[in-house]
């Protein structure tokens, strides 16, 4: 079953590779911007999780900058756990006005960096 989960995910790695959507470029004072913006962002990911996957190739469409924190390592995944209240990825951490939240879900992900970046 392990086996077969790595094959896959090897399987999606490779097909998102060769399948990358083209990064968007923007004039470098909004590319500053977006960078100052997505500064406190933080996406909590596993490599190959088709899920992430579609999260980061939104990235990438919308040349967003977003830190990525691999929550297959113990300290982050205890992180994410504690501080978001479960061990799902992909989940975006959003640090506003002091305050922080956990958004889960790749679809309210998604949706989330659309509404304010696009
Ligand atoms: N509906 C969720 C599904 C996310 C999901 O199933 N993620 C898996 C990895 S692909 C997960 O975090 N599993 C928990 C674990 O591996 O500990 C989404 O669209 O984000």
């Amino acid at each position: 079953m392990n086996a077969l989960r790595w094959i896959v995910g090897r399987l999606i790695l490779i097909l998102n590779a060769v399948f990358a959507p083209k990064k968007a470029q923007h004039p470098a004072e909004h590319q500053a911007w977006l960078d100052q913006q997505t500064k406190t962002l933080a996406l909590y990911e596993y490599e190959a999780c088709p899920f992430c996957v579609k999260v980061r190739r939104t990235l990438r469409r919308q040349g967003l900058n977003i830190q990525t924190i691999n929550a297959k390592q113990a300290e982050h995944k205890a992180e994410l756990a504690k501080m978001g209240g479960k061990v799902q990825v992909p989940c975006l951490r959003i640090e506003e006005n002091n305050q922080v939240q956990w958004l889960y879900e790749s679809k309210s992900i998604i949706q989330y960096l659309e509404q304010r970046f696009a």
